[in-house]
């Protein structure tokens, strides 16, 4: 295998944000800039030598192409097997568990998520560690100092590789396995849940409908509802991964999932529906008639984590992420277990799952997962649910409605400016971190400010500290608002505003979210001038 030294210059853009490098496909189609980043990593890595690499994506665009550069740059570097799946797929909780489950070294997961796909839309590429997770800020800042420097890098003169037949090739010294995708994941599955109880509750008529948005979950959305729970075909909705996702976000939310939201708000609704994003980790639970916001369906999974067969023994904590909405903090009082609040991005619960402190652990932004892999879970939280509804036998508003009766009610929703300047993003953002100590005390549209500071974190295992990690307002009666900006997207700036009321119990929990909200959504403008910065009144998206 006659391998290639190539002289390169570094790109200074090639920062990881809050997970792994993502830009436009036209940044990665530049000369060198993908092989500048993985060689990048692999630079920054030790004890590799004959070890093994996972491989794999959302089957967006360039997926295909990225794999055969990685391919071709891990046997260069000296890695002794790569694991790829079958067409280049994997979801990101999939290629987390093959991680786990082979032993290896890392994997490299090609994806920009819930971001666009396609020639003029987005990619992305993250390595995670041997845990199966995506690598902690030491290494990422390892690997951005390294993009820095990096004047060369290694690659193999080999042809490309067959990736859509299953089976072992060679390329010089290194294997190159290509496995089915789905089949390990989909065993998975099926260990930590009772899909008996599933399979019989289907069979008896219970309704509902995946919708996969031409992303990387219709493969095993197929396989596991279709196949092995006894949906009817036809219950995966846009079963099939597109390059382009069809055009589509695929972004789980009210706004990019409305087909769904319409067919479960519609008079024939089926009993329960859900959907997951580009590269499978996050999910939409939405009941019939009844959606389910992800900081209460996180709260809602680890009250009732106990009914699935995976999680009888219990939890041993609960960790969300600080923007999540404080409904699990109630159920971890309940249950007399820890809550862990972390900083946005599963990179921040690798070390708690390690530690055995946390077993379920979740986000706002529809991304939920527990210490099965070492990365949030589309359908792990999809099935976590339909084990808990084959348990309970209630619908999904009764649950919910029984769960708000018993810890009372986190109203919360999250607001998105998308596409703002970015220097006027961070003037928006400069001008609230100067005042944050003059807030306290003082009084507006949402009440009386108890406290006013930048979010930073302690990891309880190993010390690191994680400092800006977004700036919080805490109001006497527990409400809140949080701003902080986006560290996915790919063009300028989003700024993120969480608002978050809680009404205990014997309050009114039957309320809209928008009217519950209405005083905190002024209060946010009147802190932040949001308008005066960005010039827009209103919120690009609401979720
Ligand atoms: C967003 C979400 C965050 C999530 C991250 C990656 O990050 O807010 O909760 O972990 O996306 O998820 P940000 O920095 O844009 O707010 V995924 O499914 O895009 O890999
Ligand atoms: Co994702």
């Amino acid at each position: 295998m006659p391998v290639q030294t190539i002289a390169t210059t570094p790109y200074d853009d090639q920062k990881p944000g809050t997970s792994g490098l993502r830009k436009k496909v036209r940044v990665f189609q530049q000369p060198g800039y993908a092989e500048n980043f993985v060689q990048s990593v692999f630079d920054s890595l030790e004890g590799f030598a004959g070890q093994t690499l996972v491989v794999g994506g959302d089957g967006r665009y360039l997926n295909r192409d990225v794999i055969q550069i990685v391919l071709k740059m891990a046997a260069a570097n000296g890695f002794g097997r790569v694991i790829v799946g079958q067409g280049g797929i994997l979801s990101t909780p999939a290629a987390s568990h093959l991680i786990r489950a082979s032993g290896a070294f890392g994997g490299l997961v090609l994806s920009a998520s819930h971001n666009p796909g396609g020639p003029d839309e987005d990619f992305g590429i993250k390595y995670n560690v041997g845990n199966g997770g995506p690598a902690p800020e030491k290494v990422t800042d390892a690997i951005h100092a390294r993009t820095l420097t990096i004047d060369q890098y290694r690659i193999s003169d080999d042809s490309d590789v067959d990736i859509d037949s299953v089976g072992t090739a060679k390329m010089g010294d290194m294997a190159v396995e290509v496995v089915d995708p789905v089949a390990l994941y989909a065993d998975l599955m099926e260990s930590l849940f009772d899909f008996a109880a599933i399979r019989a509750m289907i069979a008896g008529g219970f309704t509902l409908a995946f919708d996969s948005m031409s992303a990387v979950t219709g493969p095993y959305a197929i396989e596991i509802i279709e196949r092995r729970l006894g949906a009817p075909a036809g219950t995966v909705m846009n079963g099939t991964p597109l390059p382009d996702f069809g055009h589509h976000h695929p972004d789980p939310n009210l706004v990019h999932a409305k087909e769904l939201y319409n067919r479960l708000m519609a008079d024939d609704a089926p009993d329960f529906g859900a959907a997951s994003d580009g590269d499978g980790d996050r999910n939409l639970i939405i009941g019939r008639h009844s959606y389910v916001t992800p900081s209460d369906s996180l709260a809602v999974l680890a009250a009732n984590a106990h009914l699935a067969p995976g999680y009888v023994a219990g939890l041993k904590g609960i960790a969300r992420s600080m923007p999540t909405s404080g409904a699990a903090d109630r159920v971890a009082q309940k249950l007399g277990v820890p809550l862990y609040e972390t900083p946005t991005g599963w990179k921040f619960f690798g070390n708690l799952l390690d530690a055995g402190m946390a077993t379920i652990c979740g986000e706002e932004s529809a991304g939920t997962g527990s210490d099965h892999v070492r990365e949030k879970d589309g359908i792990w939280a999809v099935l976590l649910w339909l084990n808990i509804l084959a348990v309970r036998k209630q619908s999904v508003a009764a649950i919910m409605a029984d769960h708000w009766a018993t810890y009372g009610r986190n109203y919360y929703a999250r607001h998105d400016y998308e596409s703002i300047a970015k220097d006027k993003a961070d003037a928006l953002m400069a001008a609230l971190r100067s005042k944050l100590d003059s807030l306290p005390g003082t009084t507006n549209s949402g009440g009386t400010i108890a406290a006013a500071d930048d979010f930073a974190y302690t990891d309880p295992t190993d010390g690191s500290v994680s400092r800006n990690q977004g700036v919080r307002i805490l109001f006497t009666d527990g409400s809140r608002v949080v701003f902080r900006l986006s560290g996915t997207g790919t063009e300028g700036a989003t700024l993120r505003v969480y608002i978050e009321r809680y009404v205990p119990v014997g309050g009114d929990l039957g309320m809209e979210t928008g009217d519950a909200l209405a005083p905190l959504i002024a209060a946010a403008q009147e802190v932040a001038d949001i308008a005066g910065f960005t010039g827009m009144e209103a919120p690009s998206v609401i979720t």
